[in-house]
């Protein structure tokens, strides 16, 4: 156990200014929340976690609020998570969400948080996750992850959910041709909520060619109708297995192989494998010669030492010619390198400036596995 641990003591207690500040240390990833995150990771498991996405006026927390107040009415108690990947700020939207959430303000069996994008996506969706935990190992029954948008990071978010409703509400333009194939993929159940406008059989035609075996349910949240029939759809899905944080975010940018010369590798990797050189340069700081191939999507970057005391010259002595590094995208570099810090990893360099002017640093292959790896921003 950390230092955490009295902290966990009053958590488990049930106290809920242990449970605000340790929420608040989360959300700004401070000292230490990576570590209580982690330490609560064990004593999670029992929560059902839901997850409420669709585009923008869907309908999603007048329906959140429904599924607060129906819970409550069966004695389970409740922690939403709304998320907002495109406010650096809470904003509006979020404002309005814990405006109509007050009415469960009084109630120590709801927890309510409001996540902005701060940093990056990938940042909001560690952070989201980590608060899933802490509602979890806090004992709540069920924690509902609410998220607005329709893009990448919006799908990393709801990817931490069980089970995930799709919300869409008819003739409002977000018609199944333009969702996004990623939160299509990502809905176990979808909910066609204003079903009191026209479009609603429309659409409900249109969703069955997508929806395959997954259930689609009518509801009119703001009347609260459907709402019981959702919750027993929902309890009738098999739960996906807690997904802890979105490995998504995280990408392969390229993979750096030592060489004693570039030319000569190049017959294998252009001429046989039928790669196709994009660049060719000098990198003076790191004394090599680099020729980038693209993969489509990650690149292989070839290494010659461009001096006798470059890196690649002292591995090659040492290792031979072969990989000398993974580098992997991250979305924020400067989060990664605080928790890996905060870890204990050996990191090599203070963030800095590479040729194209994207920050990188290098972790020691002592804390990664055996691999040198390179963290770059995305
Ligand atoms: N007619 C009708 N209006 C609804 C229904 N559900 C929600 N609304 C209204 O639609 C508007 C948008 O609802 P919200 O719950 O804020 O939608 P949202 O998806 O959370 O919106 P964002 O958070 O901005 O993305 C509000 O004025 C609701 O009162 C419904 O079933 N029928
Ligand atoms: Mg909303």
């Amino acid at each position: 156990m950390g230092d955490s641990s009295g902290l966990i003591a009053e958590l488990l207690r049930g106290d809920r200014r242990a449970l605000a500040r340790a929420a608040t240390l989360i959300e700004n990833s401070g000292p230490g929340s990576a570590t209580l995150a982690s330490e609560l990771k064990p004593l999670t498991g029992r929560a059902l976690i839901l997850g409420i996405t669709g585009a923008p006026g869907a309908g999603k927390s007048t329906l959140c609020d429904r599924l607060v107040a129906l819970h409550r009415s069966e004695g389970k108690t409740v922690g939403v998570i709304a998320v907002d990947p495109s406010s650096p700020v809470s904003g509006g939207a979020i404002l309005g969400d814990r405006i109509r959430m007050q009415q469960h303000h009084d109630d120590p069996g709801v927890f309510i948080r409001s996540m902005a994008a701060r940093g990056t996506p990938g940042g909001l969706a560690r952070a989201t996750g980590d608060l899933v935990t802490l509602f979890d190992a806090a004992g709540f029954d069920v924690v509902i992850i609410e998220t607005v948008g329709v893009g990448q990071s919006e799908v990393d978010v709801v990817r931490l959910a069980q089970i995930t409703m799709l919300v869409m509400a008819p003739g409002s333009g977000d018609d199944i041709q333009a969702m996004k194939a990623g939160v299509m993929e990502v809905a176990d159940v979808f909910v066609i909520n204003k079903a009191d406008y026209p479009g609603t059989d429309k659409l409900e035609q249109e969703l069955h060619g997508v929806a395959g075996e997954r259930p689609i349910v009518r509801t009119v949240a703001s009347e609260g109708q459907g709402i019981r029939e959702l919750t027993q759809v929902v309890g009738r899905c098999p739960r996906k297995e807690r997904q802890f944080a979105a490995a998504s975010a995280v990408r392969i940018d390229h993979l750096g192989i030592a060489v004693k010369s570039v030319d000569q590798a190049l017959q294998f990797y252009e001429e046989q494998l039928g790669l196709t050189v994009s660049l060719r340069e000098v990198v003076d700081q790191e004394k090599v010669n680099v020729a980038m191939l693209p993969l489509g999507g990650p690149r292989i970057e070839l290494l010659e030492a461009s001096a006798p005391d470059s890196v690649i010259a002292k591995f090659i002595d040492k290792r031979g010619e072969g990989l000398h590094h993974v580098a992997l995208k991250v979305p924020d570099l400067r989060a990664a390198v605080a928790r890996l810090q905060a870890a204990g990893a050996r990191i090599l360099n203070e963030p800095r400036a590479g040729a194209g002017g994207h920050l990188y640093v290098f972790v020691h292959p002592s804390s990664t596995g055996g691999v040198l790896l390179e963290l770059i921003q995305a």
